[in-house]
């Protein structure tokens, strides 16, 4: 339902975000809250979920509905909650850790189902929440955590890469150093059918004190978003993991089962699981 009165003000819910001064997650929150105001859409008409991690809190932090999950499984939750409330914007949120590491099965198998939810990673590189052990994204030579004190020594994990190998309808970069822009992304990904996929570089001033420079680094991509699977890999495969926007939309169409052939009911169920 449309409300033309609220503004992204009325999507936070007052709880104070316990993250820490500087961290990037804040110019996230504040994305999510602009694009769902600027897109007219309800509280009561949205959901976020998410995993767990210092990124993942942002459904404690939003006037919507939300579910605060299990580590790894925010994607699997909304799934289900789509594909049986259709009527839903359905917005995850999460980190590199959560999204890549333990649930990284989950994020290639939500790419190629191509439910129409909007999957927001804050990444920055390393688990925040529990004092910064290196993630799928990290760098292999970075040496500053205690549990990989010579570097991880692996190649890091190119998400967007993985997204569109995976089937996913919409791929974008943005930055929490620019609230705004970020907005924008967000707003195209929900209006993008399909699995909507957006990597939002967000610094952890904490435990990677050198990303506060990701600012001067970030700048928008030259080009306009392809269609085309075959120039976005080879884009995304050359670029320097900074260059922001939209940076492909496919044409695939949402997976959304029909219930009404098969309405589920609690009769249906206890029949299904008779032994
Ligand atoms: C099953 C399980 N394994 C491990 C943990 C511990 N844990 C909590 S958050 C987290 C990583 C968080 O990193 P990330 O998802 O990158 O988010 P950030 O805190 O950086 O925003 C881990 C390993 C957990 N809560 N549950
Ligand atoms: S530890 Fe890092 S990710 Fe977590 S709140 Fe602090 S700055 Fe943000």
């Amino acid at each position: 339902m449309a409300n033309t009165e609220l503004k992204a003000k009325d999507y936070k819910s007052g709880i104070k975000p316990v993250w820490c001064a500087g961290c990037g997650d804040f110019g996230v929150l504040s994305a999510i809250t602009k694009a769902l105001a600027g897109l007219k859409i309800a509280p009561h008409d949205t959901a976020v979920i998410s995993g767990i991690g210092c990124s993942s809190r942002i459904p404690a932090y939003v006037n919507t509905y939300g579910f605060h999950g299990v580590h790894g499984r925010a994607l699997p939750i909304a799934t289900g909650l789509k594909i049986s409330r259709p009527d839903l914007t359905v917005l995850v949120t999460g980190g590199d850790g959560d999204g890549f590491s333990i649930g990284g099965n989950h994020f290639m198998q939500a790419c190629r189902r191509n439910v129409d939810i909007t999957y927001i990673v804050m990444d920055n590189q390393v688990y925040g929440m529990t004092k910064g052990q290196a993630s799928p994204t990290t760098d292999a030579d970075w040496d500053r955590s205690k549990l990989t004190p010579h570097g991880t020594n692996i190649n890091p994990f190119y998400p967007l890469v993985v997204a569109l190998a995976s089937g996913a309808n919409f791929i974008a970069r943005a930055s929490s150093s620019n609230p705004g822009g970020a907005a924008e992304v967000i707003s195209e990904g929900i209006n993008h059918p399909g699995f909507s996929f957006i990597q939002i570089l967000s610094p952890c001033v904490t435990f990677r004190p050198e990303q506060r420079e990701w600012k001067k680094f970030v700048r928008p991509a030259p080009i306009d978003a392809t269609t085309d699977p075959t120039t976005a890999a080879r884009r995304l495969m050359t670029d320097d993991n900074f260059y922001l926007g939209v940076l492909y939309k496919g044409d695939r169409a949402s997976f959304q089962p029909d219930f009404e052939e098969n309405p589920a009911s609690e009769e249906n169920l206890e029949e299904e699981f008779k032994l």
